[in-house]
């Protein structure tokens, strides 16, 4: 086939190209490198020492002997480029990764939320309008995310693939309608993805495109197969407060002795699945496209779901480092339940990657190996839900610490910690050492 990946510089774009490139695929990346810019706004650097996009390319060509091409393009302002380039290369499918991904980032500053807003809407609106006015009908395969669904809204029913049946009372009895689950975001840049889904609704039904949106979970590991062939393919390990997810993050601290970073309780649960399987997901979901006329196709791309609390323990565990209970940043639920439905990918043949396969190890491996190059200042989540609400001061300084795999609570500090969000790119709020109350 021939695809374009658009973010395919990102950490779930890239490692899809490669795989998608190895299996046989024409790949045309697209790519504004937004996100590296995003990096050298905050100060901050991918633990894993990624290379330039033309670099990379190059090597990947070197090792596999296949050839990625590269365009650089904004999908939220390049419209008629995109409109050429869609024109000139007529895509079999298109894969799309280009959003700003980060929840804490989109709720940093009202600069944040206006630039997820504007990136993320605009872009998945010019890709469906530009699909559209080409006259072309390739497969779109979407990266939506669990948290469309928000948590704990439906209790201990699992929730479904994208679509719920409901029962809609009328004078003449009760009628069953099939409708897109309710929308509960959780931040302005799960709010993009509940109103992407909206536009694929709208453009599946009136322009008959081909559309699949795949609610993924959160993605923990780094390398795949094709990543870790040569070390200048790596792929991009984000630690930071900002973009770090939890369970990388939690890996990361590990291998520096940081004591890990739990919001609150640790009961917030939430959906995982392992970079090895995002992209073997795009993969089946590109061989199994709905058909013209066909409403949105939607998967929950998930493997495992945990509770951060069980998270910090097995990692505490494993490495004997201290597990801290921080003021938490954002406005979640302090503990929820989560079951989900994920049956279509298992019957189209996923196998599963769980935590429990040695991969926790690997993932901990590239941690260790790259700890040097992490910044303890940008470790602390300090963008902030709502204005004034406490954050933690910086829990090291050096990487030196001693620990003895405890448990730190700094929630009692809250009341005295004033609240303080960064601005873009300011200086961390505090370098202090904290002393740790045992
Ligand atoms: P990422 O930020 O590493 O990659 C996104 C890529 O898109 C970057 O290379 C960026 O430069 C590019 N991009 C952003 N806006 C663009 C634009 N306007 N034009 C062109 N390129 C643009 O993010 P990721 O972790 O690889 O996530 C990829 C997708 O998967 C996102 O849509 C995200 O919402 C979704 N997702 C990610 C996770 C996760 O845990 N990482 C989980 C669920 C869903
Ligand atoms: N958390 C901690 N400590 C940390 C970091 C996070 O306790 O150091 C908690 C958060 O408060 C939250 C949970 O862990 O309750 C998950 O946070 P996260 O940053 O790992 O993930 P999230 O913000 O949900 O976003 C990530 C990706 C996003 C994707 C989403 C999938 O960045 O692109 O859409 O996972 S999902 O969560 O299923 O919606």
């Amino acid at each position: 086939m021939r695809l374009l990946v658009l973010g395919g510089d990102g950490f779930c774009g890239w490692p899809t190209s490669l795989h998608l490139s190895e299996k046989g695929h024409d790949v045309t990346i697209v790519d504004n490198l937004s996100r590296r810019e995003i990096d050298l706004q905050m100060e901050v650097e991918s633990l894993t020492p990624i290379r330039p996009l033309g670099e990379r390319l190059n090597v990947w060509q070197e090792t596999s002997g296949k050839r990625i091409r590269f365009v650089n393009l904004d999908l939220a302002q390049d419209y008629e480029r995109l409109v050429t380039l869609l024109t000139d290369l007529r895509p079999d499918a298109i894969v799309h990764f280009a959003e700003q991904r980060a929840a804490p980032y989109s709720m940093r500053s009202p600069a944040t939320k206006r630039y997820t807003i504007d990136n993320n809407v605009n872009a998945t609106h010019n890709l469906l309008c530009a699909v559209v006015e080409t006259g072309l009908d390739p497969a779109i395969v979407h990266l939506g995310t669990m948290g469309v669904y928000g948590y704990g809204w439906s209790g201990s029913v699992p929730i479904p693939e994208g679509y719920l049946t409901v029962k809609v009372p009328t004078p003449d009895g009760d009628i069953d309608r099939e409708i897109l689950h309710p929308a509960n975001p959780g931040s302005v840049y799960h709010l993009t993805k509940t109103l992407d889904q909206l536009m694929f609704a709208f453009y599946a039904k009136n322009d008959n495109l081909r559309i699949t949106d795949l609610h993924q979970g959160i993605v923990w590991g780094t390398q795949t197969a094709q990543t870790a062939r040569d070390v200048r393919l790596i792929n991009r390990f984000d630690y930071d407060g900002d973009y770090g997810t939890v369970l990388n993050r939690f890996l990361m601290q590990a291998s520096i002795n940081h004591p890990l970073t739990v919001h609150g309780t640790g009961g917030q649960t939430r959906a995982f699945i392992h970079i090895r399987d995002t992209v073997r997901c795009v993969e089946i979901a590109l061989q199994n496209p709905p058909a013209a006329g066909d409403k949105p196709s939607v998967f929950n791309q998930v493997t495992e779901v945990h509770r951060v609390s069980d998270l910090a323990t097995l990692v505490s565990r494993m490495t004997g480092v201290d597990v801290a209970h921080l003021p938490n940043p954002r406005k979640e639920a302090l503990e929820n339940d989560l079951v989900v439905n994920r049956d279509r990918f298992l019957a189209l043949g996923l196998q599963p990657t769980t935590l429990s396969e040695g991969l926790l190890e690997e993932c901990t491996d590239v941690a260790n190996r790259y700890r040097h190059r992490a910044d303890l200042t940008k470790i602390v989540s300090r963008s902030v839900w709502n204005r004034g609400m406490p954050t933690a001061p910086d829990l090291m300084t050096d990487t030196a610490a001693p620990s003895e795999g405890t448990v730190i609570d700094l929630i009692a500090h809250e009341q005295n910690d004033a609240g303080r969000p960064l601005h873009d790119g300011g200086a961390p709020a505090s370098n202090g050492a904290l002393p740790l109350a045992r």
